[in-house]
């Protein structure tokens, strides 16, 4: 059964755009994803299709209405059954991780609420959303990129998604560690030449230099990431070596 996702933006094309290409286009073409696209201003009453308005209390920008996401929000479980999650997209909400992904892939139906504008009435936060997510601590201009993240992030966990299974198993957070440098032809290119030990044909050898390029990688760039990898026996004692 293919999982259920309904976007809410005034952004449409963004997000259809953002879903057409690479391995979710496949998986949308053929029926893995479900995947719906509504625009608010088609749940919006007034002659000029309205979205915004001025803050109360005052102060800079504009501030999305609530009864848009409302009707929106009605449509979809009129349409496509009650959702198991609301998810705003917002800098203030839980930080989304692979973690995070993987919960999410595991929900039947998900809705997203992608916000512009300075954000969206609070009351649509209280009312309608279950949970708060945010892809990182930078400003962007609207919740549309930060969906098609969150999507594209659980498509792939969704089984057939990705053509290859030991892909994702070879993802580098699925281990929890940073990937290992890959290499194709030519084994030399402008004097630069690909490890031997990736021509060699040793598969054991090769095996063995992707885990520690892996781990010593990960060591220098994210040591935080250690923590909870999933390291063998083999890969502690290289770590253990590796401090002293
Ligand atoms: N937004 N992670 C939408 C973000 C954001 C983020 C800014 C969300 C503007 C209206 N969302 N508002 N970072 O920067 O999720």
């Amino acid at each position: 059964m293919a999982v259920k996702v309904d976007v809410i933006t005034i952004f449409p094309r963004m997000i259809e755009a953002g879903l057409a290409e690479g391995v979710v286009g496949r998986a949308r073409t053929a029926g893995l994803l479900d995947i719906v696209v509504h625009n608010l201003r088609d749940f919006t009453t007034d002659k000029h299709h309205v979205v915004d308005d001025v803050p109360f209390g005052g102060g800079p920008g504009m501030v999305m209405k609530p009864e848009p996401f409302f009707a929106a929000l009605a449509a979809i479980r009129e349409q496509r059954g009650t959702p198991d999650a609301v998810v705003l997209l917002t800098p203030a909400g839980e930080r989304f991780t692979q973690d995070g992904a993987r919960r999410l892939a595991a929900i039947d139906h998900v809705v997203l609420l992608c916000g512009r504008y300075e954000g969206i009435d609070e009351r649509v936060r209280e009312a309608l959303a279950t949970e708060e997510i945010s892809i990182g601590d930078y400003v962007l201009s609207g919740g549309e990129v930060p969906a098609l993240a969150v999507i594209d992030a659980v498509a792939r966990l969704v089984p057939g998604v990705v053509g290859d299974d030991q892909s994702v198993e070879a993802d580098s957070f699925t281990r929890g560690l940073l990937d290992y440098p890959h290499y194709t032809r030519p084994a030399e290119f402008d004097g630069r030449k690909v490890p031997d030990v990736l021509l060699s044909g040793h598969h054991g050898e090769i095996k063995k230099w992707r885990r520690e390029t892996a781990l010593a990688r990960t060591v220098a760039r994210r040591p935080d990431l250690l923590a909870d990898a999933a390291l063998d026996a083999d890969e502690r004692e290289w770590l253990k070596r590796s401090k002293s």
